[in-house]
Order: structure tokens, then sequence, then C-alpha cells
């Protein structure tokens, strides 16, 4: 990562979760209230288990913010962890008298058993606690924050749950996914927002509370598929130049990373392998692209507040040539092309089962039950908004590196310098 960076700490069950925020451009206005309605967009979704009943994240601003505007500097926020109450002994910084029950069940499918043998220990708890996905919070608040840089290019990113357990989201007006323009204009992003899956087909949506309640009933847990849409992004990001600087290949990691995730896919995806090069591309034709985005729409904002979106809008318009289709989710070569970027991504059912896998206790070496205390049963739809929060983060930083600037004013400007020539140099090397 370059000119935008975060770091997270925290444990699940300590005191709080912290992160950093490092290259946000000064000027940007930024209130808690902001980056505390995506924290409670990440904590609801169907299936959630009963932590998610004691915990009400709320990030705190300790640096970085004057006034309701950055400064430039770097930005620390502490999310505090309500349960640490319950366990101040177990999760004790300073050394205590008895030390707790270690647990030396591990699960399998978590990071429970190749972290002790890594990490030398003798008790699991040290590696359960950061490997929890407690620690999404943190990523979501950093999130939070490139997202509001973001709006202000114009840029909006949405996310939604496209399959829980067996059951699949329906295709949008009957085609392949991922194969039409304007995706984030075709899908009802408020029904989304009001369904506890995240799922704007209602059909669906019940069919998924249904699978999610037989497994909670079983003892069991569900994986699924969310799809991240970013849209209003600008033709330029990332480079096919160097490995390092694809911007595919920059997002397929921020996403592979999110807890649980297990396969990643940029447009048509994995679908790809079976189609031949005729079929799998999107064609050049002639004219200006048509129009797909509605201003107003991305966001409870004004369309005359959309300045960058608009300009971006017509600098799009100036085009004399679009894409037929976005099979490639608006990455080719490594540079986005001016489509809506989609991304999908594949949660496996989390490894905390109530009716847990056999394992082996490290202690004696025989067969057990794996270790449980509680758990959820489905996080696809929090998984959903974890995603939003490391694609902005990737967006972000790339915008930050093509347009650069050290206040907000500064890279709007730059922002429209460049789109004032989007159109085809001519002559040149
Ligand atoms: C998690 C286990 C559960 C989840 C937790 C992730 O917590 P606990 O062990 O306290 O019941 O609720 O997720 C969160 C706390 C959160 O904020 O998302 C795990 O093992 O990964």
């Amino acid at each position: 990562m370059g000119q935008f960076r975060f770091i997270t700490a925290g444990e699940s069950h300590g005191k709080g979760l912290t992160t950093i925020v490092e290259g946000m451009v000064a000027g940007l206005a930024l209130e808690a209230a902001y980056i505390n309605k995506e924290l409670k967009r990440r904590q609801q979704g169907y299936g959630r288990g009963p932590r998610m009943g004691i915990e009400e994240d709320k990030a705190e601003i300790m640096s970085g913010i004057r006034y309701g505007l950055t400064i430039g500097s770097p930005i620390a926020l502490f999310i505090a962890n309500r349960d640490w109450q319950n366990w101040r002994e177990t999760i004790s910084v300073a050394p205590v008298d008895r030390e707790a029950e270690p647990v030396t069940r591990p699960r399998p499918g978590h990071a429970d058993l190749a972290g002790v043998i890594k990490y030398g220990l003798r008790d699991i708890r040290p590696i359960l606690e950061r490997a929890s996905a407690r620690e999404t919070a943190a990523r979501v608040a950093a999130g939070a924050i490139a997202k509001r840089f973001l709006e202000e290019l114009g840029i909006a990113i949405h996310s939604h749950t496209v399959a829980i357990g067996g059951v699949r989201a329906p295709l949008r007006d009957g085609s392949p996914r991922h194969y039409g323009l304007g995706e984030a204009s075709s899908t009802d992003w408020q029904q989304v927002e009001n369904s506890p899956v995240r799922c704007a087909d209602a059909e669906t949506e019940k069919e998924m509370i249904a699978a999610i309640d037989k497994a909670k009933a079983e003892g069991d847990t569900l994986g699924g598929v969310f799809e991240l849409i970013a849209a209003g992004v600008p033709i330029g990001l990332g480079s096919h130049v160097s490995w390092d600087r694809r911007l595919d290949g920059k997002i397929a990691q921020a996403i592979m990373c999110i807890n649980a995730v297990k396969g990643v896919e940029i447009g048509a995806g994995f679908p790809l392998a079976g189609l031949r090069g005729s079929q799998a591309h999107d064609v050049i034709e002639p004219g200006p692209p048509p129009v797909t985005v509605s201003l107003s729409q991305s966001s409870g904002r004004a369309a005359e507040e959309w300045t960058e979106k608009a300009i971006a809008s017509e600098a799009k318009q100036s085009l004399p040539w679009h894409h037929a289709t976005n099979r490639a989710g608006g990455i080719e070569g490594g540079i986005s092309n001016g489509e809506d970027i989609v991304v999908t991504a594949v949660v496996k059912p989390i490894a905390t089962l109530a009716k847990p896998l056999p394992s082996v206790d490290l202690r004696s070496g025989e067969m057990v039950n794996a270790h449980y205390e509680r758990s959820d049963v489905c996080v696809v739809p929090a998984a959903g908004v974890i995603g939003e929060a490391m694609l902005a983060i990737v967006l972000a930083d790339a915008c930050l590196q093509k347009f650069g600037g050290d206040n907000l004013k500064e890279t709007l400007a730059n922002y429209r310098h460049y789109l004032s020539f989007y159109v085809v140099a001519d002559g040149g090397p």
C-alpha cells in the first residue's frame, strides 16, 4: 500500500480496537457519526451471534481531525469492546495470580492450530483473540474514511449478498451476472440496506433466512457469496506496467484477506474458464456510452452536490467509444477502464460450530470435540460491508497515487485536470 495506509490493533475480548489511518488529505469533512453509521451496518445482518447484542460499535476519534475537517496528520480511532468487562481477567495485560484455563482444542478451519505452533504457545487463546473477525470493525472504521474521500470524487461503493448456503439470488434482468453495464444503477440499494440478509430480492431473502434458521437449529454454520460494485470510477487507476501496481491484484489481496473469504472473482470471474475468447470480452463500439447512473442515485446527496461525479460523467460522455458489456468487471490490464468495478467473494461457513467438529486435545493428544464458546451462524451480510471498506481503501489509495495532493482542493483540481484530457491524445509515442 502506498499513499493511504492503515494498521489495526486489538484483541476480540480486550479493551478495544485501535486503528491508525495515514495519508488522508487535509480538508475532508469527517465526523464520528459518518464512521459509526458504517460500523452499525457491519454489526447488522441475520445470523449473527449473541456477541452483537453486547456490542454497540462507536469510533472515538483521537487525532487527525479539527473542527470536523481532516488536517492531514494520522487519524487514530478507538472502538471500545463492551464485552471486555466480562473478560478482564482472561485478557489481562498485567500478570494475574491465577491464569485462565488454556484453550487446547483447536477448531478445524480456524487459525488455532497453525497459530499456536507458529507462535510457540501452549494456549490457543491469544491466537483466537486476534484471528477473530472482531478486528474487521477497525477495518470498517478505516474504510469509512476512504469512502468519505471517494464520495468527493463521485465514487460510490455498494455490496449485496448473492448467495447464502445453497440459496442464490436470481440474476438481475435475466442476463448472466456481471455482463451488463451500469450494475450499480440496476440494483435497488435501499432495498439491500433494508434487508436483514442484504439481498434485494424478497423471495430469496426469505429462503436465506430459513436456511440460516435451519443451520442454527442443527448447530451448524453457513457461508455464501457477496458482490461489491464501485460506480463512478475514472479510467486509469492502477497500471499494467508492473505486477504490484495492477489494480485487480490489489483488490484481490484486500478482499481475500477478509476473515473466512476463500475466493475472489473480478467481473465474470470463474465462468470465463468455460467461454471462448470471442464470448469473454467487452466489445468496443463507436459512439458515447449510454447514460446508466443517475447523478443522485448512489447516496442521499442531491444531484447538484455531485460536482465531481457530474464532471466525470460528462468526461465519459465525451469519449467517442464505449464498451458494449462489462465482463471485465471494470478492469483491463490491471487498469480501471471506467466501467463499474465488480468484485465477488466467497465466504466459507465459519469454523466455530455449536456442534463442534472432531479435533485433538493439544495437552493429552486425545480425540475430542473442538473448542466452542458461542458464535455466529452466518456472517455473509457483514462480510459484504467489510468488503466495501477494503475496496474503498484500495480505491482511495489508487486515487491518491494517481491524483496526489495534500489537501482535498488540490486533489480535486488535479482530478478535474486529468478528466479534461480524457479523450485519446493525438500524436505522442
Ligand atoms: C468471532 C466470534 C464471535 C463473533 C465475532 C467473531 O465473537 P465471540 O467469540 O465474542 O462470541 O461475534 O465477531 C465480532 C465480535 C464482531 O464484532 O464481528 C470469531 O471467532 O471470529
